[in-house]
């Protein structure tokens, strides 16, 4: 069964919810809101990382996300830490973390992949090439799957290197992140191909820009949310380890007439 994992984004500049969820106390009504719609896990995050995003200083990331994460975790929510830096996880594992969902997959801070192996937490690789300031620049791919596969691929070995253990890393092959529209449904289109890894892989499609290119130019934002739940629902029939995203309820009816289809089927 794909999880499903719902997106808390505690920015005042994230572009798909406006943040509106910027301040603790909303944070956490509204995590605890994506959990009652079916979400399986929460990820927080404090730093947005959508294209030409500025950075965040650790410091005023852990402040706007530890307490929420601290207070999640006393309630007993499962929760990933969306963050590029290793102070910021190691913060986050100690207020009750599960995981560690790093969008560089180490490249962005090198302490990340020791610190992220020494608190024993589950640690979601994303293919990643440059910050949100220049990923745009760099889309150049031979082919686009094999690329992804071979750079998430020398991520797993750094991991390794640095006493991770291999079951506990997930890939994400990075939807949006240095890749133009075409690249994103070819790697949707060739999935399967990332098995080759032999570890689970996880898909975030939610609202971003090439998702818009199945809409009329003038959608708003919000209507991206009925082609991401059909992405989760292909993506879940490749198999993917959990799909991350806003709309937690729509993505939960769409994956149950996958799962309804599937029982009918083994009943037949
Ligand atoms: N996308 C965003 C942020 N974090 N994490 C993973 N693992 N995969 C993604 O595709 C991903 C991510 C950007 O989206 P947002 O600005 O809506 O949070």
């Amino acid at each position: 069964m794909t999880l499903v994992m719902g997106v808390l984004n505690v920015t005042p500049d994230s572009f798909s919810d406006g943040g509106r969820w910027a301040s603790t106390d909303a944070a956490i009504a509204h995590a605890i809101a994506l959990q009652a719609e079916g979400a399986d896990l929460i990820d927080v995050g404090g730093e947005s990382t959508r294209p030409g995003a500025g950075r965040v200083a650790p410091v005023d990331e852990q402040a706007r996300i530890i307490p929420v994460i601290e207070e999640l975790s006393r309630r007993g929510l499962m929760i990933s830490v969306d963050t590029l830096n290793s102070s910021t996880a190691e913060a986050a594992a100690a207020a009750g973390a599960h995981i560690i969902n790093d969008v560089s997959g180490g490249l962005a801070d090198p302490a990340m992949a020791s610190v992220a192996a020494a608190t024993g937490l589950h640690y979601i690789a994303m293919h990643w090439r440059a910050h949100a300031q220049e990923m745009d620049r760099m889309t150049h791919y031979d082919d686009v799957v094999v690329d992804v596969r071979t750079e998430l691929s020398a991520r797993v070995d750094a991991l390794l290197a640095a006493g991770m253990s291999a079951d506990r890393i997930i890939l994400d092959p990075g939807l949006g992140f240095s890749k133009v529209t075409e690249h994103n449904w070819e790697i949707l289109a060739r999935l399967n191909e990332f098995d080759q890894l032999g570890l689970p892989v996880m898909i975030g499609a939610s609202r971003k820009r090439f998702v818009a290119s199945v809409l009329p130019a003038d959608a708003q934002v919000l209507e991206r949310d009925l082609p991401t739940a059909v992405i989760s629902v292909l993506a879940a029939q490749a198999g993917a380890w959990a799909v991350r995203v806003h709309d937690v309820a729509g993505t939960r009816t769409a994956l149950s007439v996958l799962a309804r289809v599937g029982s009918a089927r083994m009943d037949s």
